[in-house]
């Protein structure tokens, strides 16, 4: 592990720009549950019956109910020393760094935050392809607003509406069958492409079209460096393969 870990830092220590793709298991040590793993959410609920269009148009309350219980989840969690290396590492190179998330929990920009100290945490901040768990949009008319403090599941009635056009709201994250915002994912595919080393982090790399980003790096040429205790489908492509958690290799790898 040791040759390896020197390995993908000198990779990284020859790359002028560098880009992070991130999944579920980067916040695993914080708390926050994966989705296909041992103790995944989707081992416990069908993505088809929470996480679809069709879901929230069928039954509002039970996905709205779904995701306040998410919120709370989430809410109790802090970024890692993982999300804290990675954040360090992007501030120190502005504009040369991309970090890319497919997680609606916030921690990468909580960990910017925390990692400047009060300077201007913007350059660390992520894509977010699949939104934020703390944003409510509204399912007619889109417009975005801050997650509500609370919201009240008791019944269809109460369910939060938007304050323009009187439809309901939703929590502004992608679901299976929708598209991801076109901007967002344009500026990720982009970055990943100047990338000459894309980092992938505790991502299963099953979900698309978030998956192409590594994609992109290794067609310009670039290299992939993975993190993940566990096998997935990019394992073979990947330059280094760093089997472990997030939360204890990134601050070696990223010092
Ligand atoms: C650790 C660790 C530790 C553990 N340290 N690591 C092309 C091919 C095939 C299918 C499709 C395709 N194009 C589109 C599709 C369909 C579909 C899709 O991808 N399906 C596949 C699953 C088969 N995609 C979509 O529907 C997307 N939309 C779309 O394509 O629109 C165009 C279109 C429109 C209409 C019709 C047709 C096309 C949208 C996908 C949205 C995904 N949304 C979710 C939910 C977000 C909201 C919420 O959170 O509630 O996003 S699903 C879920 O999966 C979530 C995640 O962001 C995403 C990825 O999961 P992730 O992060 O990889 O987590 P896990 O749990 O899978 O993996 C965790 C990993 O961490 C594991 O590898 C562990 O080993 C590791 N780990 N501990 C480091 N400590
Ligand atoms: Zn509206």
């Amino acid at each position: 592990m040791k040759d390896l870990l020197e390995e993908a830092r000198s990779l990284l220590g020859a790359a002028r720009r560098v880009a992070f793709f991130t999944g579920a298991g980067i916040s695993a040590e914080s708390g926050v549950p994966t989705f296909r793993g041992e103790d995944g959410l989707w081992r416990s609920w069908r993505a088809e019956d929470l996480a679809t269009p069709q879901a929230f148009r069928r039954d509002p309350r039970l996905v709205w109910e779904w995701y306040v219980w998410r919120r709370s989840v989430v809410s109790a969690c802090r970024p890692n020393e993982g999300h804290l290396a990675l954040a360090r590492f992007a501030l120190a190179r502005p504009g040369r760094t991309a970090v890319i998330t497919q997680n609606v929990d916030g921690l990468h920009r909580e960990a910017a935050v925390r990692a400047t100290g009060g300077a201007d945490p913007a350059s660390a901040y992520p894509l977010e392809l699949h939104g934020s768990l703390f944003r409510d949009r509204c399912s007619g008319c889109g417009a975005r607003t801050e997650a509500l403090d609370s919201v009240d599941v008791s019944s269809l009635s109460t369910l939060p509406r938007c304050g323009r056009c009187g439809a309901l709201l939703r929590p502004d994250v992608v679901w299976f069958g929708e598209t991801l915002e076109a901007v967002v994912l344009a500026r990720a595919m982009a970055a990943a492409r100047a990338a000459e080393v894309c980092v992938v982090v505790g991502t299963s790399t099953l979900v698309y079209p978030a998956a192409y980003v590594p994609c992109a790096t290794l067609e310009a040429g670039g290299a992939v460096v993975e993190v993940n205790p566990e096998e997935t489908p990019l394992s073979d492509e990947a330059a280094v393969v760093l089997r472990g958690r997030a939360a204890s290799l990134l601050p070696g790898l990223l010092a």
